[in-house]
């Protein structure tokens, strides 16, 4: 897993969330932000959604972005393609439904139709000299046997991407691998794989991707997107810092992470979740006794991501009843106070039994240690 990118899609699954709306300067500066970060691909919703879409489209166009290319994702279409390749794009993402249940209930069309259309837009886009990539929507429930022909045809005409999508959610990593793995041995492009995340498997489905030769990963800021949304860019980040740390810190910028984030969901009016990868509240928190004693000794103990690098901090929660010791001693020594170990048991037998009534502060932790410095030091205790 090396040398994978990032085609991130805010700007277009992230538009489909349910309480997206951006408004072009909203959509100016995520895409500055994203650029800053270091992805290597944004994709931008279709010229052909509406008006305001391809107006901004051409807009972001002409940010003059540093690094990252600017894609937009059509239908296959020839009537979506003119538009979309006078936008100022770096590339089209075409996609068509595949499985039975989009080519009877969607859009009605049979594989024969979907490889001639595909033939023509591709051609087309080509001819304009931008990149292309082919995907089939609902990959997981379409026909093996159509899927491997028509990316074995579009290959051929030389797109620079085919792509699987889990449109609904369903697959698990075993079958990601699988059929990514099957698809590896039948076109020479590269590899995209898009994943939703309706039974939570949209980060570890990215990853069976990665391990079984897909190239480029779909992602969002916090996962937003149509239903529950797809695998987020944090939760990506946080999985290849584990699998692939060297690769992750040279080509990202990790610390903007958190304001990315933040600058999203300000937008669509959410809430950073409690539990987020990385820059959830409780990301870095330590609280029981044994943990909070091992951190405070060497953190890899229990985290296996550094939160400096990703400009977090750690934090060591003491005024609870599963409070220890060694994580009071290390908050009496921070304050400068001077208890011996004895007094520093002495003082977290009292915080234990306050907290068994309700959870301490950090401020109450501290009054208590403060009055029971004092209190030594005075003689009355
Ligand atoms: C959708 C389309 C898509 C496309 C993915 C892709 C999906 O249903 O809105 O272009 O690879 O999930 O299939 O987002
Ligand atoms: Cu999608």
């Amino acid at each position: 897993t090396s040398n994978w990118k990032i085609i991130e899609s805010t700007l277009r699954e992230g538009e489909q969330f349910a309480n997206a709306f951006f408004t072009l300067e909203t959509k100016i500066k995520i895409a500055k932000m994203l650029d800053d970060f270091g992805v290597e691909y944004i994709e931008l919703t279709s010229p052909a959604a509406s008006p305001e879409s391809r107006a901004h489209c051409e807009a972001i166009c002409k940010l003059g972005l540093k690094k990252t290319k600017i894609l937009t994702h059509i239908r296959c279409h020839m009537d979506d393609a003119r538009l979309a390749v006078e936008t100022g794009v770096d590339g089209v993402d075409v996609v068509i439904g595949t499985s039975s249940f989009l080519r009877e209930h969607s859009h009605g069309k049979d594989m024969a139709w979907i490889t001639k259309t595909a033939i023509e837009v591709i051609e087309f886009v080509k001819s304009k000299g931008i990149e292309i990539r082919f995907s089939s929507e609902d990959s997981f429930r379409s026909e093996l046997p159509d899927l491997l022909s028509i990316y074995r045809t579009v290959d051929k005409i030389g797109v620079n991407r085919v792509g699987v999508a889990d449109t609904v959610g369903c697959a698990d990593p075993r079958q990601v691998y699988d059929l990514v793995r099957t698809l590896r041995g039948v076109v020479s492009c590269d590899i995209e794989t898009h994943f939703h995340n309706d039974t939570g498997c949209a980060i570890a489905n990215a990853y069976a991707a990665l391990e079984a030769g897909a190239t480029h990963i779909d992602t969002s800021v916090l996962g937003i997107g149509e239903r529950n949304g797809i695998t987020p860019l944090g939760g990506l980040i946080a999985r290849m810092m584990v699998a692939d740390p060297d690769y992750v810190k040279a080509k990202y910028n990790l610390p903007m992470l958190r304001e990315i984030e933040n600058l999203v969901a300000e937008a669509v009016e959410i809430q950073v979740p409690f539990n987020n990868y990385i820059t959830g509240f409780c990301a870095f928190t330590h609280k029981a006794g044994i943990h909070a004693k091992a951190i405070l000794a060497n953190p890899s103990t229990y985290e296996i991501l550094n939160p400096s690098d990703f400009g977090m901090t750690r934090y060591v929660s003491i005024g609870h009843r599963l409070t220890g010791w060694n994580a009071v001693k290390s908050r009496v020594e921070q304050l400068n106070l001077n208890l011996n170990d004895e007094q520093v048991k002495d003082a977290t037998a009292k915080i234990k039994e306050l907290a068994d009534v309700r959870t301490q502060s950090m401020e109450d932790v501290d009054m208590i240690l403060r009055v029971y410095h004092t209190g030594i030091h005075s003689g009355d205790l």
